[in-house]
């Protein structure tokens, strides 16, 4: 009887650290808070992957996220996809992602990403991706992007319809690159 009572009692506390460590951490750097940093497995021979985070500004001076490297990737971007009279399109932001002060700045699937092009290897669903973000005020900021499942549209989404535009299917050959 005390065995099954202290076996129900561990079963608990493990399910409780697990919910726990589901939420992706949070960073703060300076005046910013980084937060649910997100990417997606890449399915089949896909070369590229979208990562997503929502970043807030607590301090009263703009800052802006000029770059990113990563290991899994020799060329990470930063992009904006938008509408164009019915069209998907894609472009660099090649001076940054402005987060002005008391803003929180959302990136996420249909809107801001970070991309990672050329991957050196699919990314898989549970694997953890180390990023460095640099910023204009706050400096260089680690941060882990959670690999969710292919079709995920939001963090800690299984995955599931393919239905949305996105990464898996877009073509980036020579994307930001035409002159
Ligand atoms: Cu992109």
């Amino acid at each position: 009887m005390t065995k099954l009572i202290r076996t129900l009692a561990s079963a608990a506390v493990i399910g409780l650290f697990s919910a726990a460590t589901a939420q992706a951490a949070e960073v703060k750097a300076g005046d910013l808070v980084i937060d649910q940093a997100w990417s997606r497995a890449t399915p089949g021979g896909a070369k590229v992957a979208g990562g997503y985070l929502t970043i807030t500004n607590k301090g009263a001076a703009a800052d802006r996220l000029v770059s990113a490297t990563a290991d899994v990737s020799p060329r990470v971007e930063i992009h904006e996809m938008s509408m164009d009279g019915g069209v998907m399109k894609m472009r660099m932001l090649d001076k940054g992602l402005a987060i002005g002060p008391g803003k929180t700045v959302k990136l996420a699937p249909g809107g801001y990403h970070i991309m990672f092009q050329e991957l050196k290897a699919p990314l898989k669903e549970g694997e953890k991706v180390p990023v460095t973000l640099q910023f204009e005020k706050a400096g260089s900021v680690q941060v882990t992007f959670d690999v969710q499942g292919v079709g995920a549209k939001a963090p800690g989404d299984t995955g599931g319809s393919m239905k949305r535009m996105d990464h898996g299917t877009m073509d980036h050959s020579g994307h930001g690159m035409k002159k």
